[in-house]
């Protein structure tokens, strides 16, 4: 199986949280996979992942995973209909909203975006570079923002709002392993691949989300169980600037 989105920092897994999020999955479940780098637009939908499985192509980490699951059913764990409830909810907090606050303090916020135009599309020179993000990707995005509605608020107000989702992702984690207890599920790939991003990219990442996040020391410490133990000797994060 291949699926794919450029690596395009050893600081965390993959800039894209969803990128991250299907391989922390593989990985939590131990199925082989080779990563290849893609484009969006190689995709049917649009958007990375994708993966290649023989001869079929799929799209989208919700239906790549449920694919998998389908596909592989010794990889399924057997979850209580309250535990996948959970699972669930956690996975839409996360995918369909926390991940927008990524975005917008990635590719909006003035840190953010200085980043962004040194680390993406790194293979194409500048100024190229610069002009296509600031033509293309950035306005994209910040139209997606305002019909997804958090764009649409004060800097303040998106913050009240994306603390209250941690606070309750903390809660929710409380002091156990995982999100579920002693096994990672589905969500804590979501999880994952959201606060690794905001924790540890911190070019490309406005300060003020991962300050937020960095008041719940139960979700550093997950995140960073998380890449010690699927993510051993990959992740250089001893080498983040610690500004
Ligand atoms: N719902 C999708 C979201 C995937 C997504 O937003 N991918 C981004 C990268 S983080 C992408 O490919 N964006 C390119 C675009 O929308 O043009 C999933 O869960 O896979």
């Amino acid at each position: 199986m291949e699926f794919g989105y450029p690596r395009v920092s050893d600081v965390v897994s993959s800039r894209s949280p969803y990128v991250a999020k299907v391989e922390a999955w593989l990985r939590f479940v131990g199925l082989p996979y080779n990563r290849k780098n893609g484009a969006p637009s190689d995709s049917p939908k649009g958007q990375l992942p994708t993966i290649q499985h023989g001869s079929n192509t799929v799209s989208d980490s919700f239906f790549i995973i449920k694919y998998l699951e389908r596909t592989y059913p010794e990889v399924v764990q057997q979850l209580g209909p309250e535990q996948l409830a959970l699972s669930v909810a956690v996975e839409h907090l996360v995918d369909d909203f926390l991940n927008w606050g990524l975005a917008h303090y990635r590719w909006m916020h003035p840190k953010g975006w200085e980043g962004c135009q040194r680390c993406f599309l790194s293979d194409v020179p500048q100024p190229l570079r610069s002009f296509l993000l600031s033509h293309n990707k950035r306005p994209n995005l910040q139209k997606a923002l305002v019909c997804q509605g958090l764009g649409r608020h004060s800097e303040r107000d998106k913050l009240v709002m994306l603390d209250e989702a941690l606070a309750a992702l903390s809660a929710i984690l409380g002091d156990k392993r995982y999100i579920l207890g002693n096994q990672p599920c589905v969500a804590d790939a979501c999880a994952f691949g959201f606060l690794d991003n905001v924790l540890f990219d911190t070019e490309c990442v406005g300060r003020e989300l991962r300050e937020a996040a960095e008041q719940y020391s139960n979700l550093v410490t997950y995140t960073e169980r998380i890449r010690s133990t699927y993510f051993e000797g990959e992740l250089t994060w001893e080498e983040t600037p610690s500004t």
